[in-house]
C-alpha cells in the first residue's frame, strides 16, 4: 500500500526517470510501425523498439523501465479498453504491433483472422513458470499461440463517501429504482453478460430467448436518468474517486488501482455473479521483431516481475512461481479471490467465445443499439 502511494505520488517522476524512453500512449495515439523488419526468430539488438497493444493500466512501468535498461530497446505501449476495439484496430491495418493482449474468449477470432503467428514456446526459459491450472486451455489447446497474463474478475465499485449499496447486488442497476447514479463498461460482453447474470442465465448464453430478455432489460437500464456513460474501466475508477457517480461496473483491479489511495472505494462482486477472463500475450503475426516480443514475454513470466505487475495493477497472477511475492494487500480482497466454490456454482462465470451465428449476431445487434441510444 505504501509502495503504491509513493508511486502515486511520484509516478511521472519516477516512470520518466527509469524509463528515459518507454512511453504509454491513449488508445487514440497509436504508433505505425513500418512493418518491414525480417523476423529473427532469437536474435534481438540494442536500440531495438518494441510496440505492445494492451489493455489499459495493465502493466507496471517501472517493470517496463528494468526491460528496457537490460536490452537496451524502447518499448511503446499503446492501450485499448475493449477486445472489439482491439480487434477492429488490427483487422483495419495501418497499426503495426509486436504484441497484443487479447482475452481468453477472441483468441480463437483472431487466429482464424490470420492474426497471430505461434508463440515457439519451447524458446520461451520461463513458460513452466505458469501455474497449472492455466496450461493448455481450452481457447488455446497447448498454448500454442498464448500465455496467460493476468486475469480479472468484474464487479461492482463505489465511493463510500458519497454512496453506500444497500446490497451486494446487479440490482443497484437493474432493479427499478432511479436515483443511482451509474456507468457500465464500455465492453459488449461485460455488459450483456451483467444482464444476463443478473435475470439468472450463463453469460456465454446462447438462447435468443434469454438474449431477448437480457436486451430489453438493458433498454430499459439505458434509458434511466441515473445511468452517466459506457466508459472504460480506468475512466469509471476516476469518476469514483471525483465523485461524479454512485456506481461503477468495474474491472475489480482497476478499482482496487483507486482503492490503494483512496480508502472510501470499495468493490465486490454480486451476488447473482459475474463475468472473469483470462488476458492473455499473444505475438501478432505482422510483429516486426518476434524475437524482441518473445523476449518480453519470457521476461513477464520471472516469478518476482510477474508478481510486480500485479502486485502494481490488483489483477490476478497466473504465476505459480510469482506467488509467494504477490502483495498480503491483494490476498486480503474478496473481490480479487473468487472462491473454488464461486466458480464451482458458476456465480463467477468465464466468458467464453460465442458460437458464429444467431447469437453471435443477437450480441452485436443488442450491443449497437445500446451504443446508438
Ligand atoms: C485493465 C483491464 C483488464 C481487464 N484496465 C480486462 N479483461
Amino acid at each position: 500500500m505504501k509502495r503504491r502511494l509513493l508511486l502515486a505520488a511520484v509516478g511521472w517522476l519516477l516512470a520518466a526517470s527509469l524509463s528515459a524512453c518507454h512511453r504509454i500512449e491513449s488508445k487514440d495515439s497509436a504508433a505505425e510501425g513500418n512493418g518491414t523488419t525480417t523476423p529473427r526468430p532469437t536474435q534481438t539488438n540494442s536500440g531495438d523498439t518494441l510496440r505492445i497493444f494492451m489493455w489499459s493500466d495493465y502493466i507496471d512501468p517501472e517493470v517496463v523501465g528494468q526491460f528496457e535498461k537490460q536490452n537496451g530497446v524502447n518499448v511503446v505501449i499503446d492501450t485499448y479498453e475493449s477486445n472489439e476495439s482491439m480487434l477492429a484496430k488490427l483487422q483495419g491495418g495501418g497499426a503495426s504491433y509486436d504484441l497484443a493482449n487479447p482475452s481468453n474468449y477472441v483468441i480463437q477470432t483472431m487466429v482464424r483472422a490470420k492474426l497471430l503467428q505461434p508463440l515457439q514456446k519451447n524458446l520461451l526459459k520461463n513458460f513452466g513458470n505458469v501455474s497449472a491450472g492455466f496450461l493448455n486451455p481450452n481457447f488455446d489447446p497447448d498454448n500454442t499461440y498464448s500465455v496467460p497474463y493476468q486475469f480479472a474478475a468484474t464487479g461492482l465499485g463505489y465511493n463510500d463517501a458519497r454512496f453506500k449499496p444497500a446490497a451486494e447486488s446487479w440490482n443497484l442497476i437493474f432493479g427499478p429504482q432511479d436515483h443511482i447514479k451509474f456507468a457500465l463498461l464500455d465492453d459488449p460482453r461485460e455488459v450483456i453478460g451483467a444482464a444476463l447474470k443478473y435475470l439468472g442465465y450463463s453469460v456465454n448464453s446462447g438462447k435468443v430467448e434469454e438474449l431477448r430478455a437480457a436486451r430489453d432489460l438493458l433498454r430499459q437500464t439505458v434509458k434511466k436518468k441515473g445511468f452517466e456513460s459506457f466508459s472504460g474501466g480506468p475512466e469509471i475508477r476516476n469518476k469514483l474517486l471525483a465523485g461524479s457517480i454512485d456506481l461503477g461496473q468495474i474491472y475489480v483491479g482497476d478499482l482496487l488501482q483507486g482503492a490503494a489511495e483512496n480508502g472510501h472505494l470499495h468493490v465486490f462482486l454480486p451476488r447473482e455473479g459475474t463475468t472473469i477472463s483470462t488476458d492473455t500475450l499473444v505475438i501478432l503475426r505482422g510483429s516486426p521483431n518476434p524475437a524482441l516480443a518473445r523476449k518480453f514475454i519470457d521476461f513477464v513470466l520471472e516469478p518476482k516481475v510477474s508478481a510486480a505487475i500485479s502486485n502494481y495493477t490488483y489483477y490476478g497472477n497466473p504465476n505459480a512461481k510469482a506467488q509467494p511475492y504477490l502483495d498480503p494487500f491483494l490476498k486480503s480482497q474478496k473481490a480479487f479471490n473468487p472462491t473454488p466454490e464461486d466458480f464451482s456454482s458458476g456465480r463467477v462465470e468465464f466468458i467464453n467465445e460465442l458460437p458464429a451465428g444467431n447469437a453471435a449476431r443477437l450480441y452485436d445487434r443488442i450491443w449497437t443499439e445500446l451504443k446508438s441510444r
